[in-house]
């Protein structure tokens, strides 16, 4: 079975993750259809994400819709003008620090605003079969492992901070409403992704850019949590895939099968920024400074992806090597789009060019 998708409603598409999937499927030769990306352009969604897919495919192939996903009208409204048949829901809160100092955000967004799309599709398509709600889920609502085991898609749900609490919510959400009411359903658990326009309060776009500019190296605890990376075209590949062929009502886990401790993973980023600047990569160590721990901070996620291997013959294609080199390499070209996602000039652009929030 190959899914048709025709017009697909991209939440949270000016995040980091939504906005390389939507230039991964508009490139795609498969995909002949239209994104509508719908984004309320939080701190972390940049509208600039994407002024390549604007340019090539503006008013064609490509709309933007700027509108807070809690907003039943708002969103009611993209659905009937675009014709919707499919949703893929990125849009959330997603910065595990920012949950613990103030969960608010992320109970709003992630539980009522999965709800609400939930509902509008539920009603607008009224059991129609040709329809797709595709749910952007994380690992983190598995728990924490110890040093050993792996992450399936049957692994009971144990999660223990506030942002992997809502995403949780988020998941029984969705599969109580293919329970409840039927609607066509796919979720995807993934590990932690890296790679260009992430915003630069996770640790990999953190790290690289303090090594830019001489600060400190702050390192969480002992630096010994573990964490599973994947380059996030090969996390866009794998929801593609799921989208068009995955079984209705499943979840996928995907991951890299790339396991690193933190300060194992920040030395080798000292060594590529070092690399592809001429600073000594010692004079990079040199800048880590363990600090206080993260509350509650989850010990190791790993993910045993075999299922979307073997069923939908899912591989990834960017090798950690080479994805970090990308990586640092894209963040020292692209000094202006850290200062602008850092800068409230933007902030003052983005709300003259599509209102306040
Ligand atoms: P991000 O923070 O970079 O982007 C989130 C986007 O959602 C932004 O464009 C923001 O403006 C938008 N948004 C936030 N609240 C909104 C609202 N109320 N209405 C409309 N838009 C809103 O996040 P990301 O890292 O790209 O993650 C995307 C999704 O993938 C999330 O659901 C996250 O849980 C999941 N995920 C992320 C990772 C990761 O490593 N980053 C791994 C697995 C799963
Ligand atoms: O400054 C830092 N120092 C540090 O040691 C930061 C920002 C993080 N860390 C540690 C905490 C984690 O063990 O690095 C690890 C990665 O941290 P984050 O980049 O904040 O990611 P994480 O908490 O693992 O969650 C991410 O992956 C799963 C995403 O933010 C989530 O949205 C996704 O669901």
């Amino acid at each position: 079975m190959t899914r048709s998708l025709a017009n697909v409603l991209i939440t949270g598409g000016c995040g980091f993750i939504g906005s390389n999937f939507i230039r991964y499927i508009l490139k795609n030769d498969g995909f002949r259809g239209r994104v509508i990306n719908l984004d309320a352009l939080t701190y972390a969604g940049n509208a600039g994400n994407l002024m390549d897919m604007e340019s090539e495919h503006g008013g064609k192939r490509y709309f933007f819709e700027k509108a807070d996903i809690c907003d039943r009208p708002a969103v009611e409204s993209i659905f009937s003008r675009y014709d919707i048949d499919t949703i893929v829901h990125f849009a959330a809160e997603s910065h595990v620090d920012r949950s613990v100092q103030d969960p608010e955000a992320f109970v709003k967004t992630n539980v009522l605003g999965t709800y609400t799309m939930l509902d509008i599709a539920r009603k607008a398509w009224n059991n129609r079969k040709d329809t797709l709600f595709h749910h952007v889920s994380t690992d983190e609502v598995f728990g924490s492992l110890g040093k050993t085991g792996y992450f399936t898609e049957s692994t009971p749900y144990d999660p223990r901070s506030p942002y992997s609490a809502t995403k949780a919510g988020s998941d029984h959400l969705v599969n109580a409403y293919r329970h409840t009411y039927g609607l066509q359903t796919t979720v995807t658990n993934c590990s932690n992704n890296y790679g260009p326009f992430q915003f630069p309060e996770k640790l990999v776009p953190l790290m690289i850019l303090n090594m830019l500019e001489g600060r400190p190296l702050p390192v969480y605890g002992e630096g010994k949590n573990v964490r599973d990376w994947l380059y996030v075209e090969d996390h866009a590949s794998a929801i593609w895939l799921v989208m068009r062929r995955g079984e209705t009502g499943e979840s996928y886990a995907v991951g890299g099968g790339n396991e690193w401790e933190n300060l194992t993973l920040v030395n080798t980023l000292c060594e590529k920024v070092a690399a592809a600047t001429g600073k000594e990569p010692t004079t990079l160590r040199k800048l880590i400074t363990f600090v206080k721990d993260r509350p509650g901070h989850d010990l190791r996620y790993a993910i045993d992806c075999l299922r979307i291997k073997n069923d939908l013959g899912w591989r990834q294609s960017v090798d950690f090597d080479t994805g970090l080199k990308m990586t640092v390499r894209w963040y020292i070209d692209n000094m202006r789009w850290v200062a602008n996602v850092r800068s409230g000039a933007y902030r003052e652009w983005i709300d003259l060019n599509y209102g306040k929030r």
